[in-house]
């Protein structure tokens, strides 16, 4: 069996959980919801980030100890995602907050294998540093006096741990050029790889030994053997892709299935590109040094705006997933149009007017039109039994040839995570049906060809179970409705069933599909605009 690990990145408790973080979730839960329906098992996870100089400013601004400040914060985010039923609808198992002992345990021994290596040293740091960005800024990469994200930048000077990062420079060249599609989409590999080889030419190159620990202030794991540091919130962070697959326990079945070996990676981290240099450099480096294997994939989508501004607390346009989700009506609308409107490695604008128009257009109008049209014409002409196909036409043949097409691209394109244009076939199948139920138009044929009216019913009822199955992982309870009302079974909802539809006719597949139809019901409702 296929073992897949899928991450989020664990999220800042600063502040409230905005629509950027719901995107990221939402973006892995569509994934971990594609492998499970290949029949894989998965494990997803994400959390939140709770150390570091960011969130300890956040709590002493709010007056309020941090560790009950990251209790509450991380809460907003808890929420979103909590096992059982949760707002945003994702299926992630685990939930890792990096203040819990299980995850102390394991950042201080990975700490300890890096340093055991030889890859660890004292020195002193001095430089700029970005707490909004918590990262190191050398001189030569500020502009106009600020980090290139705009952020300010504090002066440090402090005795520090240094990762001997400058090591691993042809290392990570190495094992990019054998592995092609470790970062994806193509062009983030190549800036990747660029800034890697930076380093090999310029003195004050990309990769410079890192400071990985501070002494200001103590909101941090403490470093082994030396209390008077604490871990660099990043180093602290990545580990806990490691921590909820059970290491330091190595030999455990749940780091074997899901972090996997070197022979055998298993692991693909989701994370926006703003944080790309830390998982596709950084972490690659620590996890060499570490002497463990690395993840399979780092996938790197893009940024939201929102009405075509940069999301921002100073401009006070910052979405909650809440007020989103009452925008669209329902978390489905809202999972579709994000995982629909931003196309895969690029930035996406979100805009009110889009969400509706997407929603209403595609699933309303035609998803929704096809299930209700098709679904009460079966209630009505044969009283909600499944009408018995009476031989396939070359119309007929040509349709399925279709969707058997468009289905083999829904693949292709999720397994690049391109969910846009995976999400496109989905709707190329339902426009092929509606155009062929308008032109076959079964409603005229009850009385002069009933024997062809029951077969166009017939296809179009299976065509409705192959839509249904494709979206699951985008909009899963309507897809869920989508397919009781089409009498598929609920064990009976993988890909494997796909092309069982295709090829036999319902009456042999009387295991799969139930024999009589519920009474049809809205299930895509229209967002009406307040
Ligand atoms: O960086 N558009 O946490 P963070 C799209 N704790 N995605 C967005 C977004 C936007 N406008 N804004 C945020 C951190 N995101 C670290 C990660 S992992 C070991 C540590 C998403 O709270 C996107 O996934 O700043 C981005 O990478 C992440 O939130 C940053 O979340």
């Amino acid at each position: 069996m296929e073992n897949f690990y899928i991450t989020t990145p664990i999220y800042y408790v600063n502040d409230a959980p905005h629509i950027g973080h719901a995107y990221t979730t939402i973006a892995c839960d569509a994934m971990a919801r594609y492998h499970r329906l290949l029949n894989h098992s998965v494990k997803f996870t994400t959390g939140t980030d709770e150390h570091g100089q960011k969130v300890y400013k956040a709590a002493r601004d709010s007056g309020i100890d941090p560790q009950l400040f990251t209790d509450e914060v991380s809460k907003r985010f808890r929420e979103l995602v909590a096992t059982g039923s949760n707002i945003l609808n994702v299926t992630n198992n685990d939930f890792i907050r990096t203040t819990e002992d299980r995850h102390k345990k394991a950042a201080q021994q990975f700490w300890k294998r890096i340093k055991d290596n030889g890859f660890i040293y004292l020195g002193a740091y001095s430089g700029w540093y970005s707490v909004r960005d918590e990262a190191y800024f050398q001189e030569s990469e500020l502009v106009d006096g600020k980090a290139p994200t705009g952020a300010p930048v504090e002066w440090v000077e402090e005795q520090s741990y240094f990762f001997k990062l400058s090591a691993f420079q042809d290392k990570l060249l190495e094992f990019y050029e054998k592995n092609p599609d470790f970062i994806i989409p193509a062009s983030r590999y190549n800036e990747v790889v660029s800034f890697v080889r930076g380093g090999r030419n310029y003195e004050q190159g990309a990769l410079k030994d890192l400071s990985i620990s501070r002494t200001s202030f103590d909101w941090g794991i403490k470093v082994p053997d030396d209390e008077s540091h604490i871990m660099y919130v990043w180093i602290d962070a990545l580990t806990n892709y490691l921590t909820s697959a059970g290491f330091p326990d190595t030999d455990s079945t749940d780091w074997l299935t899901y972090w996997g070996t070197k022979e055998k990676r298993n692991c693909t981290h989701v994370v926006g590109k703003d944080i790309l240099r830390f998982h596709a450099v950084y972490w690659p480096a620590f996890l060499m040094a570490a002497e463990l294997p690395l993840p399979k994939q780092i996938v790197a989508h893009g940024w939201w705006t929102i009405e075509g501004e940069k999301m921002s607390k100073s401009l006070g346009n910052v979405l909650t997933p809440h007020a989103m989700i009452k925008e669209a009506g329902s978390i489905d609308a809202l999972r579709y149009f994000m995982l629909r409107a931003m196309s895969f490695g690029n930035d996406g604008d979100f805009s009110k007017a889009r969400l509706n128009e997407t929603v209403n257009a595609e699933l309303s109008n035609n998803i929704g039109n096809l299930a209700q049209r098709t679904l009460s014409l079966i209630q009505k002409n044969c009283n909600g039994s499944i009408p018995q196909p009476d031989g396939l036409t070359s119309v007929d043949e040509s349709l399925f040839q279709k969707v058997r097409e468009f289905v083999e691209k829904y693949h292709e394109n999720m397994k690049q995570y391109s969910f846009r244009e995976a999400i496109e076939q989905v709707i190329g199948i339902s426009s092929l049906a509606n155009e062929y139920i308008n032109s076959e138009a079964p409603w005229k044929l009850k009385n002069d060809n009933p024997k062809r009216m029951n077969t166009v019913l017939h296809n179009i009822l299976k065509i409705l179970g192959i839509i249904g199955i494709l979206i699951q992982p985008f909009t899963p309870d309507a897809a869920d409705k989508l397919l009781t009302q089409s009498g598929i079974k609920p064990e009976n909802r993988s890909f494997l069933i796909i092309p069982k539809l295709i090829e036999l006719t319902i009456s042999e597949l009387s295991e799969i599909i139930s024999k009589n139809l519920p009474a049809p019901e809205g299930i895509f409702p229209r967002i009406v605009s307040l």
